[in-house]
């Protein structure tokens, strides 16, 4: 299995913007509303050589998220906190490595400082993106996400591209070691068993196939003790022949 990337955040940071540029097509949907994103959406991609599943989180249908300021004149935002905490809890539980997408156009909001709160306990990599830095001024404003307590955000722009890169480099530096493949998913194996009642001629088949008396053959029912494997190469596959017992 390939390593999980999610991007979590409050709506309309542009996790969806995000991910479609990566994969290279509109396949989550983005709207000026927040909470476009009905269902998490997986993705997979590759970055220098490294490929990782991404994952765009959302299916919140949430309305507005509350400047921070403005808390205590409005009253809690229930809502919108429990889903994305939910969502941010299903990343961390899911993921190898977060994204925690905020907003550099708007500042940071309540949602955003209770995710950052939850994303702090978890010992799994957090990388803190400032979306929406599209020019200078933007990219100098970010800089008060760094109050979140999760390092320094890269700042992008994920329409126009700037950053993403560095954001990628930073993804792939925080994936786990590739595992060691097995012999089979490198080898694209396949697996045929031979499967009948005693008698019917299963052992024979192998043999006819093999070439070899490999299989032993014999007229009493259930004579071969064993499943076993034989090992042959067809056409340039590898394929694996199982004569079942019985
Ligand atoms: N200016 C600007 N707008 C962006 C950027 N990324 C996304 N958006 C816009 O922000 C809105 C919400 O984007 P979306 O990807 O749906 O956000 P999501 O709810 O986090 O998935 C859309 O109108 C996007 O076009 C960006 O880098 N710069
Ligand atoms: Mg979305």
């Amino acid at each position: 299995m390939k390593p999980l990337v999610a991007i979590v955040g409050r709506p309309n940071v542009g996790k969806s913007t995000f991910f479609n540029r990566m994969l290279g097509e509109r396949v989550a949907v983005v709207e000026d509303l927040p909470g476009t994103t009905r269902d998490r959406l997986y993705g997979d991609t590759d970055w220098n050589g490294r490929e990782f599943t991404l994952i765009d989180t959302g299916g919140l249908d949430l309305g507005d998220d509350i400047p921070v300021g403005q808390v205590g004149l409005t009253g809690q935002p229930g809502n919108i906190m429990k889903l994305v905490q939910a969502q941010a809890e299903l990343a961390i539980e899911e993921a190898d490595v977060i994204v925690f997408m905020v907003d550099a156009r708007a500042g940071i909001t309540v949602a955003d400082e209770e995710v950052a709160d939850l994303l702090r306990r978890t010992r799994k990599p957090v990388i803190l993106a400032a979306n929406k830095a599209d020019n200078a001024a933007r990219r100098l404003d970010a800089v008060e996400f760094y109050s979140l307590g999760l390092g320094e955000p890269i700042v992008i722009s994920s329409i126009q591209g700037t950053g993403t890169g560095d954001l990628l480099d930073l993804i792939v530096e925080a994936l786990p070691p590739e595992e060691e493949e097995t012999e089979e998913e490198d080898e694209d194996v396949i697996r045929i068993a031979i499967i009948g009642r005693p008698n019917v001629g299963k052992s024979s088949l192998l043999n006819a196939i093999l070439g070899v008396e490999r299989a032993i053959v014999s007229d009493i029912p259930g004579t071969t003790r064993d499943a076993f494997d034989t090992e042959i190469q067809f056409k340039g596959k590898k394929l694996v022949l199982i004569d079942t017992a019985g």
